[in-house]
């Protein structure tokens, strides 16, 4: 028990229990939920390194009419590799590495809820990334735009193994992401620290509950048809082919089922980012806490009734067109007064306008022209006219690279000092969100004009007789400075890692449980846990948190606790490292990738996996395993 113990003997207790030991394999095996975490950062970061490089390169062979830099095949596996890499294995894995890194320490507790399952899910979107990227290097890449549709991803236009490959890379990441989405609930439901009732759960942690229920309800639609595209081409059933009663228009609903809310997946962790970096910059609580919870779980709801809006063009009956229309426009109330919350709470506080807080601003200001675009492409007659042009492509960067990107730069900003003990520059910060927000704008705001007057995307190149040249340079030249402001903000990644200021436990006084522990944190994340009575309990106890004690230190322990209330219930065990999700991950890694190629390797490939879990599962007669 730790009840006796002074302050060195507990934390060298605690050190021994939970920290990851040195070596490869310990590296291999850990189920520590900040080393996963940070592993998942740094992979989602590189994969936005290369996929900003395919879009350099599309920016290259656009820049003038009827170049030959690349060629339309090459053009047609970089705009789906851009799209996949970006929506796939960036934006998504980047929110669920905040959340597997944030939630536990937000929530004071221990560890994630299934650790071992969080190691496993690593490795799978590791894979999964891999095989993308590495037949993109063999130029087999899929070439089917991100979201293949049928019939040009099906067996009779989907030529070699691009399509599959595509669609095995998805339920890679669909796996990683579902077993993400239950620790998150898990741990957000039964793993708060004591006193943490409901209405006291940090807006960001509420934001990432609803971004895995999401999850939860989406990624099966996606499975669903990235399982029978396979199964069209591997073994010729024929869910999408009309001659033999199969349904092309099907794969559009599944596909976009899910394709809507995975918008949302990856804006309302950012909206949880924004709601924290404005309360801490403003110095005062959120303003509206309860509406932005509302607000959070509407969007959550209203996203799987949209998923049509991506098929106006496809001849809907004019009820559907009304319904669909209405329900897009209806996302944007929720909308609206998230931006409201956070315009009240600056307006209210005393803003401190640091870097991370820029970041927030610049995404209201780009979020704000990405909703208004949404809001007119909501509307048939305007979707009918400017679909499939770069009106829209322009439409969605405003809200993915608007409403994401530049919420999560600022989060990066806000919680690096956590993460590493050390601060970015505020100079450089600076710097940095000024190119991106002026290239950003300069890039894409005149996609829309292009888009406007016609320009389709997805093409490879156009005739100089078109009116599109002047914009098309502009805008390649203006994607330049972009790409600068992400230059100098990972050379201050870099920096800071190295040799940043030391940033202290809580260098912004923020109010959430993760400042109150060593930056960075310990492998146990809290000597003891803490108790919370308020919202932000640093700023009502800003010298010392109630704690409890109780717990054991002779085995890994941590506090479950009710879901409504977060009364204690019990001491439950937290499982040790382990190397078989390692192993369990490489065999279920052989057995998606076998099955791009046969059908039995789905029948010989679940056995490695049954040993591999079997190892998982097996009692090892440690502390954990018996209590
Ligand atoms: C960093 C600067 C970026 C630039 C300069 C850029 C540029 C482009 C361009 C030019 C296209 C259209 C290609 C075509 O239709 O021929 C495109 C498509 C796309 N981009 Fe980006 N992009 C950037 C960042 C992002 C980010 C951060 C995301 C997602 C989080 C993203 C998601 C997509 C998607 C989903 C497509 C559609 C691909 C398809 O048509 O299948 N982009 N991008
Ligand atoms: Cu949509």
């Amino acid at each position: 028990m730790d009840d006796g113990l002074d302050d060195a003997e507990l934390e060298r207790h605690l050190l021994q229990r939970w920290e990851t030991p040195h070596g490869v394999w310990n590296a291999l095996a850990t189920v520590d939920h900040k080393i996963i975490a940070r592993r998942y950062l740094v992979t989602a970061f590189v994969f936005l390194i290369l996929g900003g490089l395919l879009a350099v390169a599309m920016r290259i062979q656009l820049a003038q009419p009827e170049a030959r830099i690349l060629d339309p095949d090459r053009y047609n596996q970089i705009f789906t590799m851009h799209g996949s890499t970006m929506m796939f294995l960036f934006a998504v894995p980047v929110m669920e590495a905040m959340a597997i890194y944030l939630v536990p320490l937000m929530v004071g507790t221990r560890n994630i809820a299934f650790p071992r399952l969080n190691a496993y899910s690593y490795w799978i979107i590791l894979v999964g990334g891999l095989l993308l990227w590495i037949s993109f290097a063999l130029d087999a890449a899929p070439d089917v735009g991100w979201f293949a549709y049928v019939p040009l991803s099906g067996p009779e236009y989907g030529s070699g193994k691009r399509a599959d490959i595509w669609a095995q890379m998805i339920t890679f990441t669909e796996l990683s992401a579902l077993a993400v989405a239950v620790e998150i609930v898990v741990t957000v439901f039964k793993q708060r620290a004591p006193g943490m009732s409901l209405d006291r759960i940090p807006l960001l942690v509420w934001s990432m509950l609803v971004m895995a229920f999401i999850v939860i309800m989406a990624m099966p639609a996606i499975m669903f048809a990235s399982s029978t595209l396979i199964l069209d081409r591997l073994v010729e059933t024929q869910f999408y082919n009309p001659a033999a009663g199969g349904d092309v228009l099907l794969w559009q609903h599944v596909f976009w089922f899910f394709g809507h809310p995975e918008v949302y997946i990856i804006f309302l962790p950012a909206a949880g980012m924004a709601s924290t970096i404005v309360a801490t910059f403003s110095r005062r609580t959120i303003f509206g806490y309860l509406p932005l919870v509302m607000a959070f779980i509407a969007t959550g709801v209203l996203a799987f009734g949209l998923w049509v809006h991506h098929m106006f063009v496809v001849g809907l009956p004019r009820l559907g067109e009304g319904f669909f229309t209405a329900s897009s426009m209806a996302i944007a109330v929720p909308a609206g007064i998230q931006i409201f919350c956070w315009l009240a709470t600056l307006w209210l506080g005393r803003p401190v306008f640091a870097t991370p807080l820029l970041f927030v601003i610049g995404f209201i200001v780009t979020f704000v022209i990405g909703g208004l675009t949404g809001v007119m492409v909501a509307s048939v007659p305007f979707d009918t006219q400017v679909h499939d042009t770069y009106f829209v492509v322009a439409h969605f960067h405003y809200v993915l690279v608007g409403g994401a990107v530049f919420p999560l730069l600022g989060a990066i900003y806000y919680w690096f000092p956590k993460m590493t003990g050390r601060m970015m520059s505020e100079r450089l910060g600076r710097w940095a969100f000024g190119l991106i927000f002026l290239g950003f704008n300069l890039t894409f705001f005149p996609m829309h004009i292009l888009g406007l007057l016609g320009m389709p995307r997805r093409v490879y190149t156009y005739q100089p007789e078109l009116p599109w040249a002047g914009l098309n340079l502009f805008i390649s030249l203006s994607a330049l400075l972009l790409v600068s402001g992400f230059v100098v903000f990972f050379i201050d990644v870099l920096r800071a890692w190295r040799s940043g200021e030391p940033a202290g436990p809580n260098p912004w006084k923020a109010g959430t449980l993760e400042w109150a522990t060593s930056s960075p944190p310990p492998a146990y994340n809290f000597r003891r846990i803490p108790v919370v009575d308020a919202c932000n309990p640093l700023w009502v106890h800003p010298d010392e948190l109630a704690v409890t004690t109780g717990l054991r230190v002779d085995r890994r322990e941590l506090i479950a606790s009710s879901v409504v209330e977060a009364l204690p219930q019990a001491r439950e065990s937290s499982p040790r490292d382990s190397i078989w999700p390692f192993w369990a991950a490489i065999a279920t890694s052989i057995m998606l990738i076998g099955s791009i190629f046969t059908p039995w390797a789905v029948v010989w490939g679940s056995i490695p996996i049954a040993v591999t879990l079997i190892g998982w599962f097996w009692p090892k007669g440690t502390a954990e395993d018996t209590s």
